[in-house]
């Protein structure tokens, strides 16, 4: 397939610009940027962040670290999402919008935000696309099941949107890295694999038990940097201590990709 094949096109009407193609990678992905941050309570600027990894990303290109995402995978960036700045309704449609059509070129959506909010828009549009229920990997301090604080959705909330509306299976879903101590609101929608048991049992029991859990469903990862301790992402909404660090991350990974 080439590049040229796949039919997207932008928002905004621009061409495609491809971040790089590991021949041998099966699927193309579309990294997809939604600069929002409309639901962040506390700390806002999450609208700021694809200008920051892209920034960020130099180094790892130019030290050609094990982490380069472009030479791993088929991938091109799709550009940011447009949608009215404040607007969290207009945000969630275009956002659903815009991942449906990258979904129907056959492409795979590689979501960066952005505040928490962001696997709402994305999920539905995956589950509709495939019609039927997604296992989520969770990776995150906070359960995001806290529906009863809100009137609308939110970063908080998003768990249980995706869950209600039928496009995530609960029960074969997993959050991993919730801090019991900070922890309130309604009963959690998701398997849990709290911080302090990852940490006492380590990433590769981790993989392990997320591969129990979502069994053979299809899986949508999504990961709240809040999920690494305070010192190591100190610069998100809800900085938490007593987390993981990237080499507990790196490790979980490896061993989940080394099961097919
Ligand atoms: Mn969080």
């Amino acid at each position: 397939m080439r590049l040229w094949d796949l039919r997207i096109i932008s928002p905004r009407g621009g061409e495609l610009r491809p971040l790089g193609a590991n021949p041998t990678a099966v699927t193309w992905w579309a990294w997809t940027w939604l600069p929002w941050d409309g639901t962040a309570m506390a700390r806002s600027g999450q609208r700021f962040m694809p200008r920051a990894i892209r920034e960020a990303s130099i180094w790892y290109g130019w030290a050609r670290a094990p982490f380069v995402a472009s030479g791993e995978l088929k991938m091109v960036d799709y550009g940011d999402v447009l949608f009215h700045p404040g607007n969290l309704w207009d945000y969630l449609e275009q956002t659903e919008k815009a991942v449906t059509g990258i979904l129907e070129s056959g492409v795979s959506v590689f979501a960066c935000g952005g505040d928490r909010s962001i696997p709402l828009p994305v999920v539905r549009a995956y589950g509709k696309r495939l019609g039927g229920k997604l296992s989520l990997i969770h990776f995150d301090a906070h359960s995001d099941a806290y529906a009863e604080l809100y009137p609308y959705p939110t970063g908080g909330t998003w768990v249980n949107e995706l869950t209600d509306e039928g496009w995530v299976d609960g029960g074969r879903s997993v959050t991993l890295g919730v801090r019991p101590t900070r922890e309130f609101g309604k009963a959690d929608v998701f398997h849990q694999l709290g911080s302090e048991m990852i940490l006492d049992h380590g990433p590769v029991w981790a993989a392990e038990r997320t591969l129990e859990i979502v069994g053979d469903n299809r899986v949508y990862i999504t990961f709240d940097p809040d999920f690494l301790d305070a010192s190591q992402a100190p610069a998100v909404h809800t900085p938490e201590p007593l987390g993981p660090d990237m080499r507990f991350v790196i490790k979980y990974f490896n061993a989940l990709m080394a099961r097919d």
